[in-house]
């Protein structure tokens, strides 16, 4: 099945967290990671916090949404992200974003993820590597749901 994942970081050296983050994915039995966006320093949305690094991913992977979600989560520990508030700032968030193009819903895996579509921090990196993904619930493409949102605070590093 083929993936794309978001990765955000707003604590610590945020890009070279994201860069060890791919590392480890790459590493990880049953990923193979097909291609990697650039970069972007990015406003916060939600509570004032540190701007974030955000990046995105498209992974080709053997396992399951569950099984997938479960490394992204081994590999968040690993570094050392504390959980204090949502939306708050972290060392690492790795998000399922796509699955195919499957809609999933269950109570701690829900892809797409619900609010990718509102967010230039998701849609700027992932259209610049799968602009024509159809988007399974809102039937669009990503490029074209990019034309959508607001990307002021979304800028290249
Ligand atoms: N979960 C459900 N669906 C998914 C999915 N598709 N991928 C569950 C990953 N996890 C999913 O996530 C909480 C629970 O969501 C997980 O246990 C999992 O079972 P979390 O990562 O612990 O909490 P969170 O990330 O704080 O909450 P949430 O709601 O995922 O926040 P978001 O929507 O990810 O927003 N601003 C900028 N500029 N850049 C950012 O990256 N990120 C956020 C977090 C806010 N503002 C940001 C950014
Ligand atoms: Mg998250």
């Amino acid at each position: 099945m083929k993936s794309a994942l978001g990765l955000g970081s707003n604590l610590g050296d945020s890009q070279g967290i994201l860069r060890r983050a791919l590392e480890r994915l790459e590493e990880m039995d049953g990923i193979t990671l097909e291609r990697t966006s650039l970069f972007y320093a990015t406003k916060p949305i939600g509570p004032p916090q540190p701007d974030y690094v955000n990046a995105c991913a498209v992974v080709e992977t053997t396992l399951s949404a569950a099984a997938l979600l479960d490394c992204l989560q081994l590999l968040e520990q690993e570094f050392d992200r504390v959980r204090l508030e949502r939306w708050g700032p972290r060392t690492l968030d790795l998000d399922i974003l796509l699955w195919g193009e499957e809609v999933l819903d269950f109570p701690d895996l829900q892809v797409p993820h619900p609010r990718m579509a509102e967010r230039g921090f998701v849609l700027v990196p992932l259209a610049e590597i799968v602009p024509d993904w159809q988007h399974p619930v809102l039937g669009k493409a990503i490029a074209d749901l990019l034309k959508t949102v607001d990307c002021s605070g979304v800028e290249k590093l």
